[in-house]
């Protein structure tokens, strides 16, 4: 046996060994790829040269990894597909995922630089919205944590979502031009390019054994490129692929139309051809059935398959009986339905495949994941954009329909209602095409994301198709990776936490169950209070510097940071601060708990009710926050620009998180899991994956309120509910809705607010009145947050909740997550 000092010995000297490299690498980079030294070397090139080193490390797993699955041929691969994947910063994440954190930290160190720093030069990938793109990046991680061969396919767009600055309290929308100083994870790969098709119109030919067939002509077309990011998984050696298409113009190719002598028809399709992966349309609930829309999801879904074709033929040949056996594609909602209909026009009018084969081969392929069960977000293409952009796709959707309902009816015989239901197309004034019904029909495995969820697609939105299909339909509730949500985010708690229970919960999170031990211990309870009083306090000095507002870490942190909706009910959060300064203003005495109340959220640019709430927010955090009589027991803080790296600074700093949508609406949230597993107490409602929260943590441990899903279909169905009427009869609700509406927190407009006013109490735009029924939840809120008042001034009653939340939420790793997906629908191996 090796005698401890020796062995002590010899690790330290191969970490200094690879220190001394990284060092070495990081000037050589510095030197010798950007053609700098280090003295005339900005902040941005020693963020490069560092990445690259870090990419240099990456690129040996990837390519080992890759060889790996080309050579194994009885992987099954795994596609997701996914017009968003909200990445965040890669450097750090990349790092800890290498398991290099200490020996990069000593050499940047050494150096004289600060990897923190560093860190922060990088610009988010913010290619997404928010909960749907996000989900898509977590999933990678933990797809490439445990081995699974998988791909992201998704679009390269040059500008993410908008920044968004405040001005004057509105919100002001700003280009993200993330590209602008170059992307030093990304490798492009000319030799993957492919040709996508659009326009043009199809024709019927007899082939030599004079079997009549269909070709599409006439087209115009469009250059696919792809870019590569290695997705490198936890301290297990694997790296998979994030794909996302860049779209080009063909003129390289297209010397036609300029031997025509077309000169300015040509240059001009190359305009129309680099606009389609421009931008990232900053919608997140609503469906605006845009033409350049549509030219995304085609896109980025054709030359997706023809990649996947590639592949597989590479490594198969034309054993097309097989592609269901190797390969699995997922599609993240319905942007990437025109796959279905993709692929089969590629087996059957380009492999030459019988329909009936074609169609099963697609059948066997395709899984579809639902986020959504508001109405106005599902999307609905015009048949006539189809005929004109998509004509060969249009037909074999008629195609899959016509047989399809043909199905049906043999099933249900007269059964006009059902047909009417579950058809593709639906006829109207303007008839159009359901992505989702084409989803169901195509794909073997449909999932919502939350039980909750799951069951209202059964019971309501797809009641017709779990008539005929009762076996396709699944949950898998929604999970995030504790790589980013705890250990990149929150340093001190994962240190604490390993410390305690050691490091298993970074690949294994149900091992924070560990940690309920120690619930009653007052020692480590009081070093986890300060744990969050440190995450506070470094809240508070960005809070400070950004926007020169000062606030105090001991007052209770209340956060609600999401997308501006006015499902998700940022109103009602807003109607509570305001009762609270009412009463304030009424009895300065009163005894309140400090309490700072922050709000991060993007609105989408056209949607003027959830711009509205942004400047009331603001207006309102103007009065409060100097009003010099209650000043310090509460203040408001709008923090701008919500993204993924500012949730990594403040998520770890709350003490409450809002969850507060109208029961029903929020399919799963995944918010909610990062602040429990970062000891927030939840104050929600009992909507998508916060009831599962609460069966994990207990009753005691979360602020439950209002009414149910079941309450609020009820409510709405007997039209019985009357907010006038409640605010006739609730002087607190009246006294608050009344001040917006006189102008009280906008004394120069004080007009402003009035349609706040009457969307609450008349309905706005043919709206019922209040449709997400504020008004009805408003009383049980305002008495479940009087308790959190009560309950946080005991510290260890608090702390003890806390810690139970953070020791009961491993089963909302993604990992878990990952596994049901692999398990259930993918039946995909490790590697
Ligand atoms: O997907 C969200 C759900 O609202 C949320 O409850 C769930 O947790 C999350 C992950 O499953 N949905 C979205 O984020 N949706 C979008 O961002 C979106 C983007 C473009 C659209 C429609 C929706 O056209
Ligand atoms: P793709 O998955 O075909 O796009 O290729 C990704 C990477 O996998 C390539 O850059 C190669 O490193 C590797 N690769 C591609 N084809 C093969 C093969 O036939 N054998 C082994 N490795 C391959």
């Amino acid at each position: 046996m090796m005698d401890v000092s020796k062995k002590l010995k010899d690790e330290k000297y191969r970490t200094s060994k690879k220190v001394k490299d990284l060092k070495e690498n990081f000037i050589d980079h510095l030197n010798l790829t950007l053609g700098k030294d280090f003295k005339n070397a900005t902040m941005w090139d020693k963020f490069y040269a560092l990445s690259l080193v870090v990419k240099d490390r990456v690129l040996e797993r990837w390519l080992k990894t890759q060889k790996k699955y080309y050579e194994s041929n009885d992987v099954k691969r795994v596609y997701y597909l996914s017009i968003e994947f909200l990445m965040g910063r890669l450097l750090y994440n990349n790092i800890l995922n290498l398991k290099i954190d200490k020996e990069i930290k000593k050499a940047m160190d050494e150096i004289g630089l600060s990897l923190d720093e560093l860190s922060e030069i990088e610009p988010d990938a913010g290619l997404g919205n928010g909960g749907l793109g996000r989900l898509a990046a977590c999933f990678l991680d933990s797809i490439a944590t445990l081995s699974y061969p998988g791909y992201g396919y998704g679009i390269r767009y040059e500008y993410g979502i908008f920044k968004q600055l405040i001005k004057d309290g509105f919100q002001v929308e700003v280009p993200d031009d993330w590209l602008k100083n170059g992307n030093p994870w990304e490798i492009e790969r000319k030799d993957r390019a492919v040709k996508v098709k659009f326009f043009g119109r199809t024709e019927s030919y007899k082939d030599k054994e004079g079997n009549t067939r269909f070709r599409w002509v006439d087209t115009y077309d469009v250059i696919a490129l792809p870019y590569d990011t290695p997705v490198v998984g936890y301290g297990n050696d694997v790296a998979n692929t994030l794909r996302l298409w860049s779209a080009k113009p063909i003129t390289e190719f297209d010397f036609d139309n300029f031997q025509k002598g077309n000169y300015v028809k040509a240059v001009e399709s190359q305009a129309i051809a680099g606009a389609i992966s421009k931008v990232l349309y900053p919608n997140d609930a609503f469906y605006a059935g845009r033409e350049l829309r549509l030219k995304q999801e085609y896109f980025f879904v054709s030359a997706s398959i023809q990649d996947i074709i590639r592949r597989f033929k590479s490594q198969f040949g034309n054993n097309f009986d097989i592609f269901p056996e190797k390969n699995v594609i997922q599609l993240n909602d319905t942007h990437p339905a025109l796959a279905i209909p993709e692929l089969m026009r590629i087996l059957v009018d380009e492999e030459f495949l019988p329909w009936e084969k074609a169609w099963e081969i697609t059948t066997k392929t395709f899984a579809y994941t639902n986020h959504t069960v508001m109405p106005e977000a599902l999307e609905k293409w015009e048949v006539h954009l189809l005929e004109r952009l998509l004509p060969r796709h249009l037909e074999i959707m008629y195609e899959i329909n016509a047989r399809f309902l043909d199905n049906v009816s043999k099933y249900y015989p007269g059964n006009i209602e059902k047909i009417r239901n579950v058809s593709i197309f639906e006829e109207g004034h303007v008839k159009q095409a359901r992505m989702a019904n084409l989803s169901v029909v195509g794909s073997f495995s449909i999932n919502g994301v939350s039980k909750l969820h799951t069951e209202i697609l059964k019971e309501r939105v797809f009641k017709d198709f779990y008539d005929i299909w009762p076996e396709k339909f699944n949950n898998k509730t929604n999970g995030i990776t504790q790589r980013r949500w705890l250990l990149q985010s929150n340093p001190e708690l994962s240190k604490l936490i390993t410390d305690t229970i050691g490091d298993e919960w970074i690949v294994n999170l149900d091992h924070l169950k560990n940690l309920e031990k120690y619930a009653d211990d007052k020692v480590f309870l009081n070093e986890f209070y300060k744990v969050k009083q440190n995450n506070k306090i470094r809240l508070s000095n960005y809070i400070k510097k950004e926007l020169n507002i000062d606030v105090n870490p001991d007052s209770i942190f209340d956060v609600q940071v999401k997308r501006l909706h006015e499902y998700k009910r940022q109103l009602l959060n807003v109607m509570h601060i305001i009762y609270l300064y009412q009463t304030l203003k009424e009895n300065p005495e009163q005894d309140i708990y400090p309490r700072t109340f922050i709000f991060g959220a993007k609105a989408a640019p056209g949607y003027r009710m959830a711009k509205l709430i942004i400047k009331l927010i603001n207006s309102v955090a103007d009065v409060i926050n100097n009003d010099n009589e209650i000043a310090d027991k509460i203040k408001v803080v709008f923090v701008p620009n919500y993204n993924v790296s500012l949730a990594e600074i403040i998520i770890p700093a709350a003490n409450v998180s809002e969850q507060i949508s109208t029961a029903g609406k929020e399919a799963s949230g995944t918010g909610n899991m990062k602040f429990a597993l970062n000891g927030a107490l939840t104050i929600g409602t009992l909507d998508g994956a916060n009831i599962e929260i609460k069966e994990c943590v207990g009753d005691e441990n979360i602020f439950i309120f209002g009414l149910t899903a079941e309450q609020v279909a009820k409510l709405k169905e007997s039209r019985l509910y009357n907010p006038y009427e409640i605010y006739l009869r609730n002087e607190n609700i009246r006294k608050i809705l009344d001040a917006i509406n006189n102008g009280y927190f906008n004394k120069n407009d004080p007009e402003l607010f009035k349609d706040i006013f009457q969307s609450l109490l008349f309905g706005l735009n043919g709206a019922q009145a209040d449709e997400y029924m504020l008004l009805a939840d408003f009383d049980s809120y305002k008495t479940r947050h009087k308790e959190i008042d009560f309950i946080y001034r005991d510290k260890y009653r608090w702390n003890k909740k806390a810690l139970l939340n953070v020791a009961r939420v491993g089963m909302f790793s993604s990992d878990r997550t990952i596994r049901e997906y692999a398990r259930d629908i993918w039946k995909v191996k490790s590697i």
